[in-house]
């Protein structure tokens, strides 16, 4: 097990041993954990999610450098990269971001899913615990899609980037994944193709009319005057890294936004509470399931089953409904 003042003081290699406990799902992941969690909750989390292949880790790769310049530790943590457009797998995203390689500052990391266990969301948070601890100033996260399951990259991070290209049909595809509510900025990348403004102008409108939407339901009640974010929106060629160091200054100043207004503590709590409800949910789920095992109850409905009277589902529906009365 990785000595914790080395992770404290920010070893590359006791970081990189944590993260692997981690992964593997090992219990003294667990247990260092919740001497590592005490030391968290000092970076800035930023989500970079979009559908495959739209540039994301090239972006990030960018993002790096202006961030670099303003002498900010970073972290990278990218999310079952695996998509088939790019290529995908951990490989692709190593070499894409491999010109930060050698800067003891940057930290990257992918994470494949295991399904098992609270998931890859839980496996995320667990990883940005130990950079944040570390003394990551930035931490940022690369997923694709946003806002399908209940814990997800909103309460991951604290700030996200909504990632599209130019061309018919992205702005749209993002508003029908709903995840219109949960982008903080909207990057149009790949600017160099054809349709940026386009696609950028869709966007624009979309998000003038969910905000007005807002607006109207809020003049009626007392919150009109709480101060909101409102949501950016980008250009950038990553590639290039034309545009990226307004991305950067904008995360910033989100970032800063937050910590002005109530913003940041909400965040913070709402994040906790995801992570929480997120460990009870691993944690109770195999006590249950034990402690009806061994219910007579149990027994009779399994012979049932066997005996084929009633269905497996209704089996199981009929058990929870009986034993579980909260
Ligand atoms: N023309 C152009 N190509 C870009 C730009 N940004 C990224 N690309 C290319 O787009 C492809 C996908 O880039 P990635 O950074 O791997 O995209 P991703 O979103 O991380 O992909 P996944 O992780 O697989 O979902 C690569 O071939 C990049 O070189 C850009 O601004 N302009
Ligand atoms: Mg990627």
């Amino acid at each position: 097990m990785p000595e914790i003042n080395d992770i404290l003081s920010g070893k590359a290699l006791a970081g990189a041993r944590a993260i692997r406990l981690i992964e593997e799902n090992d219990p003294k992941a667990f247990e260092l954990l919740k001497q590592l969690y005490p030391h968290s909750g000092n970076s800035f989390i930023i989500g970079i999610t979009g559908s495959p292949g739209v540039g994301k880790s090239t972006l990030i790769d960018s993002l790096i450098v202006e961030f670099r310049k303003l002498d900010k530790k970073i972290a990278v943590i990218a999310v079952d990269p695996s998509s088939p457009v790019s290529g995908g797998a951990i490989l692709g995203d190593r070499v894409r971001m491999q010109k930060h390689a050698t800067d003891k500052n940057v930290f990257i990391r992918s994470m494949a899913s295991r399904g098992e266990k609270g998931g890859l969301a839980r496996t995320t948070k667990d990883a940005a615990i130990v950079f944040d601890a570390m003394g990551y100033e930035i931490i940022i996260i690369e997923t694709v899609g946003a806002g399908q399951t209940q814990f997800d990259i909103k309460d991951l991070a604290h700030s996200i980037g909504i990632v599209t290209n130019p061309g018919a049909g992205d702005g749209i595809q993002t508003v029908k994944a709903g995840i219109l509510e949960t982008g903080d900025i909207f990057i149009v990348n790949k600017s160099d193709k054809p349709d940026c403004e386009q696609t950028f102008q869709q966007l624009n409108m979309m998000l003038n009319m969910k905000a007005g939407s807002k607006t109207n339901t809020a003049t009626s009640s007392k919150t009109s005057s709480k101060i909101t974010w409102t949501p950016k929106i980008l250009k950038t060629n990553a590639q290039t890294g034309d545009g990226v160091k307004e991305l950067a200054d904008t995360f910033l100043e989100h970032f800063d936004f937050m910590g002005k207004s109530t913003a940041l503590t909400t965040k913070q709590k709402e994040m906790e509470n995801s992570y929480f409800n997120a460990l009870l949910k691993d944690l109770t789920i195999n006590k249950i399931v034990e402690f009806i095992k061994t219910s007579d109850k149990y027994r009779a409905v399994l012979k049932k089953i066997q005996s084929r009277e009633i269905d497996p589902l209704s089996a199981a529906q009929l058990l929870t409904d009986t034993i579980i009365k909260i």
